[in-house]
């Protein structure tokens, strides 16, 4: 099938079929063990959820629907046969598992453009914010704001049976996947730049699209949207409950928010909203602001042409003030992030003359021995924050409070997908067990 939900149609009764026999053979299979430490510290660690789109290895990092980094950017479509994978052929793969034909990511492009019109009111929510209004705040409401056009809530309300309830998620998922673009060029444009909304074009593809209606044209940058949404689409591994906001670290999630309020049959809007407050937290969706801030710091304290010297003591510096390096680091991953590397040869093929390439370049020969010194961290590889804040303000994106909410467009890819999957395999309210401090002490002294 050409288009994704005749093709969804096709596979889900398969995957509910497959999930029963999963339950059926592995039903009572222990998956691991929950410790008074575990509850105690965010539940990290505990093996809880179902979570398809997305895994993360230690070793390899990220994998979409079992596929790498480089993998997907290989096998994923594009428009320039060197170029960058389209997001759209992404979201087919995290929907169905399938690497798409060129034609069936088209039709997603396709799809998403003829669902990209955002409703009036969404911008007088906005300009109801008084000025000076975090991005994110502003994207979250711009979402609650998108909410009035959920089907889903029309077909619940209508009483739709519970059979078919992935088919309204689909329809929601999809518009929100398409309008929030829309949203957050919105939200650039009257935060940093004249506020004129810009037109979409057509012509244009998702990223390329969602580039051109913040006000940025160079192709390039471009490539660098479509690069950056599917690095940024998904999460790594499982997420456990609402009001842990760590996902970046170490999987725990703001979707797990998201997932959670979608767990209770909230629509998709309220879900992805209630995701994106988890991720405007400043231990999550801020890293990557943060690095390109510790960047600058180097460059107005010893300047972009930094030595090597001159950099481990500034390094030295920042650890012994108490801080951490950021875009360095990962609670799961153990080796150089891939998400890091694809970055890295973005900035070699398109940008090598760019002196803060070269600087984030000498920061990565310096800072795993300068951390691997200190005994005590665990992972002193780069990560995805350390090279994305250099290259966004390469093409102009300088602003970079603005930087979660380009985040967020990308998530809503791999988190929207995760919901259609729930509502069609019928998964169940999520509430894991909570105890208070007393009854676990209780529960320690009768063993
Ligand atoms: N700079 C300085 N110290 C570090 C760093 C770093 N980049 N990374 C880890 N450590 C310290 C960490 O603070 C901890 O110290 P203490 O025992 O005094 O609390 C110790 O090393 C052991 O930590 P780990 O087990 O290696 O790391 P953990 O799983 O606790 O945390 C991060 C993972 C990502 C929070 C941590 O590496 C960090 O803070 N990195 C810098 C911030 C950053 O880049 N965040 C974005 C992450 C994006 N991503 O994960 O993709």
């Amino acid at each position: 099938a050409s288009d994704l939900q005749t093709r969804l149609r096709e596979l889900i009764p398969e995957e509910q079929a497959r999930l029963k026999e999963i339950r059926k053979k592995y039903g009572n299979v222990v998956l691991g063990e929950t410790t008074v430490d575990m509850a105690i510290g965010g539940m990290r660690g505990i093996k809880g959820m179902i979570w398809e789109p997305s895994l993360l290895d230690a070793n390899e990092g990220i994998r979409f629907r079992g596929f790498s980094i480089p993998e997907c950017q290989k096998l994923l479509p594009k428009i320039k046969p060197d170029g960058e994978p389209l997001p759209e052929g992404l979201l087919w793969l995290l929907m169905t598992g399938e690497v798409p034909t060129i034609e069936q990511a088209l039709a997603v492009s396709e799809e998403l453009k003829s669902r990209a019109k955002v409703p009036g009111h969404v911008e007088r929510v906005l300009n109801a914010l008084p000025s000076g209004t975090h991005p994110m705040t502003q994207f979250t409401a711009g979402i609650m704001a998108l909410q009035t056009e959920s089907v889903f809530a029309k077909a619940y309300a209508g009483g739709i049976h519970k059979s078919r309830y992935w088919e309204p998620c689909y329809e929601d998922a999809m518009d929100c996947i398409a309008r929030v673009p829309a949203l957050a060029a919105m939200i650039y444009r009257k935060t940093f730049k004249d506020g004129k909304v810009l037109p979409g074009d057509n012509n244009l593809d998702y990223s390329g699209n969602f580039a051109h209606m913040m006000g940025f044209d160079d192709p390039q940058f471009h490539e660098l949207m479509r690069l950056y949404i599917v690095i940024h689409s998904a999460k790594y591994k499982l997420a456990p409950v609402a009001g842990a906001m760590n996902d970046k670290e170490d999987g725990r999630s703001y979707w797990s928010e998201g997932e959670m309020v979608g767990s209770a049959l909230s629509d998709p809007y309220l879900s992805f909203a209630a995701g994106m407050n988890g991720l405007a937290g400043p231990l999550h969706g801020l890293a990557n602001q943060e690095c390109l801030r510790w960047l600058r710091h180097v460059v107005d304290e010893i300047g972009v042409g930094a030595s090597k010297d001159e950099l481990q003591q500034f390094v030295q510096d920042t650890l012994k003030a108490g801080k951490v390096v950021p875009g360095f680091g990962h609670a799961v991953l153990r080796k150089t992030d891939p998400r890091y590397t694809c970055q890295r040869e973005f900035a070699l093929k398109h940008l090598s003359d760019n002196p803060m390439v070269k600087l984030v370049s000498n920061v990565y020969e310096v800072v795993p021995d300068v951390l691997l010194k200190t005994g005590k961290v665990n992972n002193p590889w780069p990560n995805v924050d350390a090279h994305s804040g250099v290259l966004l303000q390469h093409y102009g994106l300088t602003e970079e409070n603005f930087y979660t909410v380009l985040f967020g467009v990308s998530r809503a890819m791999g988190v929207l997908t995760q919901l259609v999957w729930d509502r069609a395999l019928g998964l169940p309210i999520e509430r894991p067990k909570s105890l208070t401090t007393k009854a676990i002490v209780e529960f320690c002294e009768k063993k």
